[in-house]
């Protein structure tokens, strides 16, 4: 099997290059620079018709979503390794669950929010009152997995999985770029802190 995987530094590609430093799926890593445009040349284009990263393509089959990435690569290589549920479990339920609701429903707050606060975004295109719903809607979410994370150690259980490491990437551009304080979040503090404990994502972090 080969995979190429196209990605840009600091981008949501940083969820993915996590994913596969865990599970030591090997691969091709090819640069994108989005500076220069080069995500919307036709080559790319005809990958990813979005014209973003990340993007993966395994076997010659392009795939993108970094959600959709995230369980390819799970159901191939996760299972074995303990990072994804075994198919037609109930922790395989819970992990496209919450997978995909971190997606939907976090990320999306996370992201308006900063699009309508961030010196990254045209200042004419903000709204304040956009931005209020959608950090109120943040700490909503954020309340949400708190209450998730009570009594287990791990979105889905006990163990470790590609949904916590998902999540966590998020958790770990979004609070700190909208400044979100979660020292009253004891359950997700703990959470985050266990992962970022993690030789695979103190590696990727080291390499920036
Ligand atoms: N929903 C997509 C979002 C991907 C995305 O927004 N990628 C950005 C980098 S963080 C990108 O490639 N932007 C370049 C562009 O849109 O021109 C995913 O989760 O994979």
């Amino acid at each position: 099997m080969t995979i190429t995987f196209y990605y840009s530094p600091q981008s949501s590609a940083g969820r993915i290059r996590l994913t596969l430093a865990e599970l030591g799926v090997p691969h091709e890593a090819v640069r994108v620079d989005l500076r220069a445009g080069d995500q919307k040349k036709p080559e790319f284009l005809a990958l990813n018709p979005n014209g973003q990263v990340p993007t993966l393509v395994i076997d010659g089959t392009p795939i993108f979503e970094s959600v959709a990435i995230q369980i390819a690569l799970g159901e191939r290589y996760g299972v074995e390794k303990g990072l994804w549920p075994a198919p037609g479990s109930p922790e395989q339920l819970m992990a496209l669950t919450w997978i995909i609701w971190g997606q939907v429903n976090l990320t999306s707050a996370l992201f308006r929010y900063i699009k309508n606060t961030s010196d990254w975004f045209p200042k004419e295109q903000q709204d304040a009152k956009q931005a209020e719903a959608a950090m109120t809607e943040a700490r909503g979410l954020l309340r949400i997995l708190d209450g998730r994370l009570d009594g287990r150690q791990y979105v889905t259980g006990e163990r470790c999985t590609l949904v916590d490491l998902d999540l966590a990437s998020v958790l770990g551009w979004g609070l700190q770029a909208a400044k979100i304080d979660i020292s009253e979040l004891k359950n997700l503090k703990g959470w985050l802190g266990r992962i970022m404990e993690r030789p695979a994502v103190k590696a990727v972090m080291a390499e920036g």
